[in-house]
């Protein structure tokens, strides 16, 4: 009998190596949870947690058929700075020391076109400390630079109904790191008047290791 068992065992196990390799070593090297927006895992399953103006949208899609819609409405105003502005976003949060690299991909797409500036959609990496400090990264700390990490972004000038690949680079986490956050953002200072955003979809957030590849954690 304990013979059987073990026999039976071996089979379900190679039958899972066999069967699953490429899917499971996929999962391990991505991070985050619902990276394509197609569970809606809320945040205590481990999921996005979303602010601001922002929602799991079947509007969009780069892969299945859900994006997250991160969007605003920035109008204009008769006193200085002339605009009231608009930031949302959804991110997700991991343990993460001093010294550890990070790289947080996705893409993001603008149906129609986004009217002003500056108006755009972005990820990016945030460090903080164990009492929630935005700490910056070892490149930008200390600086005239933004604090966070940011990718390349999706604006004005990027055509309408086209996904664009962002990538905020590798990050390294500053001293005193205990989080990392990774963001999808939508940011509109434009005063346009419009109500408008950007949907993104299908995010990896890498942990580095020395050989540069990803790892999990
Ligand atoms: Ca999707």
């Amino acid at each position: 009998m304990k013979n059987k068992t073990i026999v039976l065992c071996t089979a379900l196990l190679c039958t899972l190596l066999i069967s699953t390799p490429r899917a499971a070593h996929a999962d391990v090297d991505n991070l985050l949870s619902d990276t394509s927006f197609e569970l809606k895992l809320p945040p205590d399953q481990g999921g996005w947690i979303l602010f601001d103006e922002s929602m799991f949208s079947p509007d969009e899609a780069h892969s299945g058929s859900q994006s997250m819609f991160n969007w605003g409405f920035s109008r204009s105003v008769p006193y200085p700075p002339y605009f009231v502005g608009t930031v949302s976003g959804s991110f997700q949060e991991f343990p993460a020391g001093p010294g550890s690299r990070w790289q947080l991909t996705g893409y993001g797409v603008t149906p129609t076109g986004l009217k002003g500036a500056p108006a755009f959609g972005i990820v990016q990496v945030s460090f903080f400390d164990a009492l929630g400090n935005d700490l910056g990264t070892v490149e930008t700390a200390g600086s005239s630079t933004p604090l966070a990490r940011t990718s390349n972004k999706v604006n004005s000038q990027t055509p309408a109904g086209e996904w664009i690949f962002l990538d905020t680079g590798i990050a390294t986490a500053p001293k005193g790191t205990a989080t990392v956050q990774a963001f999808t953002l939508y940011v509109d200072f434009s005063g346009s008047d419009t109500s408008q955003g950007v949907y993104f979809d299908d995010l990896n957030l890498c942990a580095l290791k020395d050989d540069s590849t990803c790892e999990s954690i």
